[in-house]
C-alpha cells in the first residue's frame, strides 16, 4: 500500500535514485544470495567469491561462474526491471544504481545505470586487467588465458576488492543529492552499497524500501513497501503516469 505521503513526494520529486539488489531479478528466476534458497546456502562465498579463492582454485571458481552464466543467459527481465527503465523518463533527474551483475536492467532498456559490482557477462585478465567484452560460451570448461599469460576472470567485484572508483563516487553523489531514494530487493548487508540508502536518509532524502521482508537497514529508512518489486514498481509507474497525464 503506497502512503498518501509517498504519493505526494512522488508528484514533486526531481532527483530520484534507486539502488537495486538480487531481489529485483528473483522474479526472473535468478537466485538471490542470502534467504532460504539463496546461493550462499548451497555454496561458500569464501571458496568462490574472493580473489584468494580464485588463485587457490581457479577451475572451481570459473566453473561456478560458468554455471551462474548458464542460469542467466536465457532469462528475461521482469515487470520490475521494465518499470525501472520507464522511470528514467518520468523524473527530471534519475539514476539507477545496481549491485546486480546479471545485466538484466540493460536488457530491459535502462540507460542511466551505475554497476557497483561489475557484470558477469564481461571478463577481464586477473594480471594485466585487459577487458574481454564478448561473452565466453558457457560450455567453455577450462579457465581462458590472456595474451599476457594471466588467467581470465569474470568482471565482478569479489569480497575484499574495491568497487570501481567512478561507480562508487557517482553512486554516493546521487545518494547525497537525491530527494527520493529507493532501496529495492537488497538485504542491505553488503558494504559499501548498504551505506547508500543510509547516506541518502542522512542527506534528507525520503528513503523507501521495496522488499517482501524487513532487512538490516529497514529501521533506518522512512517507509517499507512490503512485497515483490515486480508488483510494486509497476504500481509506482502507473501512479506517476497518472500524475503526468
Ligand atoms: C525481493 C524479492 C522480490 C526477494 N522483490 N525483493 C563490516 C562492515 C562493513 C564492510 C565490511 C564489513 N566486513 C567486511 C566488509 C566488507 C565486505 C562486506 O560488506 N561484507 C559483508 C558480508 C559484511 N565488502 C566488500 O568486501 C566490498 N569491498 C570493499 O568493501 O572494499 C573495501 C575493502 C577492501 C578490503 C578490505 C576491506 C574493505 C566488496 C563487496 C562485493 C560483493 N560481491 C558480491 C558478489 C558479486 C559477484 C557474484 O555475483 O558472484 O555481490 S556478494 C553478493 O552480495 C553480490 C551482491 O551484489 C551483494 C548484495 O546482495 P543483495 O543484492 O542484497 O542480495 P541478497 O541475496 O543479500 O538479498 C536479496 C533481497 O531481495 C532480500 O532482502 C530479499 O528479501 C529480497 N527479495 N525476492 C523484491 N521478488
Ligand atoms: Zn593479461
Amino acid at each position: 500500500m503506497i502512503s498518501e505521503q509517498l504519493i505526494d513526494i512522488l508528484k514533486n520529486a526531481k532527483r530520484v535514485a534507486v539502488l537495486t539488489g538480487a531481489g529485483v531479478s528473483a522474479e526472473s528466476g535468478v537466485p538471490t544470495f542470502r534467504g532460504t534458497d539463496g546461493l550462499w546456502k548451497r555454496f561458500s562465498p569464501e571458496e568462490l567469491a574472493s580473489f584468494d579463492a580464485f588463485m587457490r582454485n581457479p577451475e572451481l571458481v570459473w566453473e561456478w561462474y560458468q554455471y551462474r552464466r548458464s542460469l542467466i543467459y536465457d532469462i528475461k527481465p521482469n515487470t520490475g526491471h521494465y518499470a525501472l527503465a520507464e522511470m528514467e523518463d518520468l523524473f527530471d533527474d534519475f539514476i539507477l544504481i545496481t549491485q546486480n551483475v546479471d545485466g538484466l536492467h540493460q536488457v530491459a532498456g535502462s540507460k542511466k545505470i551505475i554497476e557497483l559490482h561489475g557484470n558477469i557477462r564481461r571478463n577481464k585478465c586477473s594480471k594485466c586487467g585487459e577487458y574481454y567484452a564478448e561473452e565466453i560460451p558457457v560450455d567453455k570448461k577450462e579457465v581462458p588465458k590472456c595474451r599476457c599469460g594471466g588467467l581470465i576472470r569474470p568482471d565482478v567485484v569479489w569480497f575484499g576488492e574495491m568497487l570501481p572508483e567512478d561507480a562508487i563516487n557517482k553512486a554516493f553523489y546521487a545518494a547525497r543529492n537525491s530527494d527520493l531514494f529507493f532501496s529495492v530487493g537488497t538485504s542491505g548487508f553488503v558494504h559499501p552499497a548498504a551505506q547508500l540508502p543510509i547516506t541518502a536518509k542522512e542527506s534528507k532524502a525520503y528513503v523507501v524500501e521495496i522488499n517482501p521482508d524487513k532487512t538490516a537497514i529497514t529501521p533506518y529508512l522512512d517507509e517499507l513497501l512490503k512485497g515483490p518489486s515486480g508488483k510494486i514498481l509497476p504500481e509506482i509507474v502507473k501512479l506517476l503516469k497518472l500524475n503526468n497525464a
